[in-house]
């Protein structure tokens, strides 16, 4: 049986997809890579990977028979725009590099798209095929993302999947330099200091989801048959839209202590503001059967639940009660 590869492993949605595709497929099945060392938590196959390095990718692949790849190695929005340039290398060299070995390795290959693909021109909700010309690095390299494995799809019949994921929210492992970012920070602050200082202003509305429902779509999208299919990457995902300020209201219904300030950061308010606040889905509904499961006030609570249950010291804490 051929193995698979999750590159860029050990980040905010890896941290999640390993353990569902060990649960899934059996841990000796699933090789984790990144070009980081893991901590000792890790219970699958690591390998150190820059995913840049033709070479080492396909040494590795060879080596260990991998049959499907994710690949999840980018610079996120936030990050992307302070190193542009570093940016376009590993979120474009990269896909390229991973799409040339899957498809010369005959892969299979998971590919994660963003609402950042979409830019202020897109309706505010956004349609799964409209215009999208994004003003960030990072929603450009998401967007020329997406043609180019649709060129792949298209020209050499690679099976190449993907998402638009929103903002996703998890308890795992922290984000990883996104304008969505405070929508995890924020869980943290309220557990530790019952206050949170906010990025981005109160009425920023943004499409979010919670980590289950992602892990799901994505081992829902790779499962299914695509012979009906009129999309095939990028499809929308939508579940949840809030702003800063009702997430915080949703908070302090669990923790009646908390308070939140705003100090909006320009760039990614600017950022923030070239984003649709939901996306229409019905494609991936129709196409696949997606639907999320996750509401504002379940999340909420789990992520407590979950956070609470990480740190023990939280226990006690009087805005845990
Ligand atoms: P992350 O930043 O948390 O993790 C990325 C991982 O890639 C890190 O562990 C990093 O060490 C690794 N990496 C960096 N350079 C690498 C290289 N050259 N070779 C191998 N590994 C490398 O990102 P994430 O949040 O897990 O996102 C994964 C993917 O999903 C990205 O494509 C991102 O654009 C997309 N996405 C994420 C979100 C979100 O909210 N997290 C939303 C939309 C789309
Ligand atoms: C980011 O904020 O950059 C990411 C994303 C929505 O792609 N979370």
């Amino acid at each position: 049986m051929s193995t698979t590869l999750v590159i860029g492993a050990l980040g905010q949605i890896g941290s999640d997809l390993v353990p569902a595709l060990a649960r899934q497929d059996g841990a000796a099945q699933v090789i984790a890579a990144d070009v980081r060392l893991p901590g000792p938590a890790l219970n699958v196959p690591f390998e150190l990977l820059d995913c840049t390095d033709a070479d080492s990718l396909h040494a590795l692949v060879v080596r260990r028979e991998v049959g499907t790849i994710y690949h999840l190695a980018a610079l996120l929005s936030a990050s992307a725009e302070e190193r542009p340039h570093a940016a376009w290398r590993l979120n474009m060299n990269g896909l390229l590099t991973v799409l040339e070995e899957a498809r010369l390795g005959g892969c299979r290959l998971f590919v994660p798209s963003s609402v950042a693909a979409f830019g202020p021109l897109t309706p505010v909700h956004a349609p799964q095929d409209t215009v999208q010309r994004p003003v960030s690095m990072y929603g450009v390299t998401k967007v020329s993302g997406e043609l180019l494995c649709d060129y792949y799809a298209a020209h050499f019949g690679l099976d190449v999947r993907g998402l638009r994921y929103p903002g996703l929210i998890s308890s795992s492992a922290p984000p990883g330099g996104g304008t969505t970012d405070y929508a995890v920070e924020i869980f943290h602050a309220a557990l530790e200091h019952g206050h949170y200082t906010c990025f981005l202003r109160p009425d920023t509305r943004l499409p979010m989801m919670y980590m289950p429902d992602a892990i799901r779509a994505t081992l829902e999208l790779m499962r299914a048959d695509p012979k009906q299919w009129r999309h095939r990457n990028a499809f929308n995902v939508q579940a949840l839209s809030f702003t800063p300020q009702e997430l915080a209201d949703a908070i302090q219904r669990h923790l009646p202590g908390f308070t939140m300030r705003y100090e909006p950061d320009p760039v990614r308010q600017a950022i923030a503001d070239s984003w649709p606040q939901s996306t229409d889905d019905s494609a991936a509904r129709s196409e696949w059967g997606w639907q999320p499961a996750y509401d504002l006030e379940r999340l909420c609570a789990d992520m407590l639940e979950r956070l609470r249950s990480l740190t023990p010291a939280l226990q006690g804490h009087h805005y845990a009660k």
